[in-house]
């Protein structure tokens, strides 16, 4: 039952935000409450919706299923359930189990009585989601600008989409966002490889302490973010990763409708240079 020592003392119940005690149990080692409950019902449902459409369009190449969003006609209104209802309906229940999913994790870090970072940090990752399918589309004014769900199809619509706006790689946030992807893989990466190295030295003796991993850092680069500070780094990094995600796609169609290369002509209308001989005005 109990995995660790501290469990029996630490699963206790309480600590839930719906239900009381009614969902405060577990399944093995599996926390239950009302939210575990929601997110089985969602993720099923929405599921067995994918496979259902699947066989009536009767594609069942896992490559090529795809449940598409309504064509752009319909607007923000409800689509016969084959011609996009049912995308509607597994975005409701993908946005009802993912949020259900973030509600457990509050409810679990609350009977632990940790920090609600781990929520927090999935939320971010909701955002990024329900920007594109949800909050981009209502900007727009049709649930046809949201992406497919489809292994291929998603694909070619976040090539449509970039296409659209001639290069994305211009958007100055989708270039934040893919900095802050970088940068994350380069810290896990740092941080994975310190770790591994001070727990695995030379067969036979001892794992290293923090100090080592601290003076490695000092002897190479004369600096330490530190045990604590990395994972800091870290969150920093991931979240602003998802943030910038969903800012450089919700500003494309909605505040900007150009090439985004078009965007960059501030920098040619300062001016500095902008009334010059071959300048933008002159
Ligand atoms: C570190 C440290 C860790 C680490 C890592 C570093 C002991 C176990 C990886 C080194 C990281 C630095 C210097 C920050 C790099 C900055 C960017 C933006 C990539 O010092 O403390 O803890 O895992």
């Amino acid at each position: 039952m109990a995995l660790l020592s501290f469990e029996r003392k630490y699963r206790v119940p309480g600590g839930t935000l719906v239900g009381g005690n009614l969902f405060d149990f577990w399944v093995g080692p599996f926390y239950v409450g009302f939210f575990g409950v929601t997110t089985i019902f969602f993720a099923l449902l929405g599921t067995i919706l994918i496979f259902w459409g699947a066989a009536i369009q009767g594609e069942l190449n896992p490559w090529l299923i795809s449940i598409n969003p309504p064509p752009i006609e319909y607007g923000l209104g409800a689509a016969p359930l084959r011609e996009g209802g049912l995308w509607q309906i597994v975005t409701i229940c993908a946005t009802g189990a993912f949020i259900s999913w973030a509600l457990r994790e509050v409810e679990i870090a609350r009977k632990l009585g940790m920090g609600l970072h781990v929520p927090f940090a999935f939320g971010f990752a909701i955002l990024a989601y329900v920007t594109l399918v949800i909050i981009r589309p209502i900007l727009m004014g049709a649930w046809g600008y949201a992406f497919p769900y489809g292994i291929w199809t998603h694909l070619d619509w976040v090539s449509n989409t970039g296409y659209t706006y001639g290069n994305f790689h211009y958007n100055p946030a989708h270039m934040i966002a893919v900095s802050f992807f970088f940068t994350t893989c380069l810290s896990l990466a740092l941080h994975g490889a310190l770790i591994l190295s001070a727990a695995n030295p030379k067969h036979g003796t001892e794992m290293k302490t923090p100090e080592h991993e601290d003076t490695y850092f000092r002897d190479l680069i004369g600096y330490s973010i530190g045990t604590l500070g990395i994972h800091r780094l870290g969150l920093l990094l991931a979240l602003n990763a998802g943030f910038w995600s969903a800012i450089c796609i919700v500003i494309s169609g909605t505040i900007w409708f150009d090439q985004w290369v078009a965007w960059w002509d501030w920098w040619l209308a300062l001016p500095f240079w902008a009334d010059i001989e071959g300048g933008i005005n002159g």
